[in-house]
């Protein structure tokens, strides 16, 4: 069945030129490339179509802005997907960015995650100069470990069988929650969840209309925080904590790329 399993992402941005009168434009010319949004998934060739539509869709309404570039790679997944199970998913009651770092900071520290590991991961999950992939933690020194630190790790070529989809799908109905962003977050955040290095994670998106964020973990699930953030910010990021011994190869090459499909 892999041999025919197609693995697609996309990613779109937009090239702004610094402005004419500027300061910053005598002193470097490069114009700045900012990051609108990204999506993932695993899918049968017969699928591919309709899922680039749905991309090109996405790309084109963004809310982060305009693109000037819309990237799409379609991939044959060639290596047998590792097969795991989702994370359960609970939300939790919040009403302010404050109460947010509140309930975050007493979930990660109960897993053994330090103040100063957590404190740097706020640095990440606040930034305005967004990146594309995930910031690496190690959870007690606090150290910044990713190789690549504008670009980040990129989780990817992750999927989820179509009757785990179903049912995912009428559970996140009945919740009232069931949107393509919950769950390409929860898929993600179960296939990172899934390596042993992996402690926790903590994720706010960059989207200025989307407010809700969560953190996840194997030992509880994946919770959703209401009022992350406030509307109208463009700030947000990724972040995993990660054990202090991780093997960051081996981990970097588990989340970009071995193809996991959640069954
Ligand atoms: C993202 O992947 O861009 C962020 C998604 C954040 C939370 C999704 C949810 O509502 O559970």
């Amino acid at each position: 069945m892999q041999a025919s399993k197609i693995s697609s992402k996309c990613k779109v941005k937009s090239v702004k030129l610094k402005d004419k009168n500027s300061e910053l434009k005598i002193q470097n010319s490069k114009p700045t490339e900012i990051h609108i949004s990204g999506a993932e998934g695993i899918y049968e060739k017969s699928e591919i179509q309709k899922i680039c539509e749905k991309y090109i869709k996405r790309a084109l309404t963004h809310s982060r802005g305009n693109p000037d570039e819309i990237i799409i790679t379609i991939e044959k997944i060639r290596q047998k997907p590792k097969t795991i199970s989702l994370l359960p998913v609970i939300t939790l009651d919040c009403n302010s960015p404050e109460k947010a770092r509140k309930i975050i900071t007493q979930k990660l520290e109960s897993l053994g995650i330090s103040k100063k590991a957590i404190d740097n991961g706020f640095v990440v999950l606040n930034s305005k100069k967004t990146m594309r992939g995930a910031s690496l933690i190690l959870l007690k020194s606090g150290a910044r470990v990713e190789p690549d630190k504008e670009r980040g790790v990129r989780v990817s070529r992750m999927g989820i069988e179509k009757s785990t989809e179903k049912n995912l799908s009428e559970k996140l109905s009945r919740a009232k929650i069931n949107t393509t962003t919950v769950k390409e977050a929860l898929v993600l955040a179960s296939k990172a969840a899934s390596w042993p290095d992996v402690i926790a994670e903590a994720c706010i998106s960059d989207d200025p209309d989307y407010t809700t964020g969560y953190i996840a973990s194997k030992e509880f699930g994946y919770l959703r925080i209401p009022n992350i953030k406030r509307e109208k910010r463009m700030h947000g990021g990724r972040v995993f904590f990660i054990r202090e011994t991780a093997d960051i190869a081996g981990l970097t090459a588990y989340l970009e790329k071995k193809p996991v499909i959640i069954i």
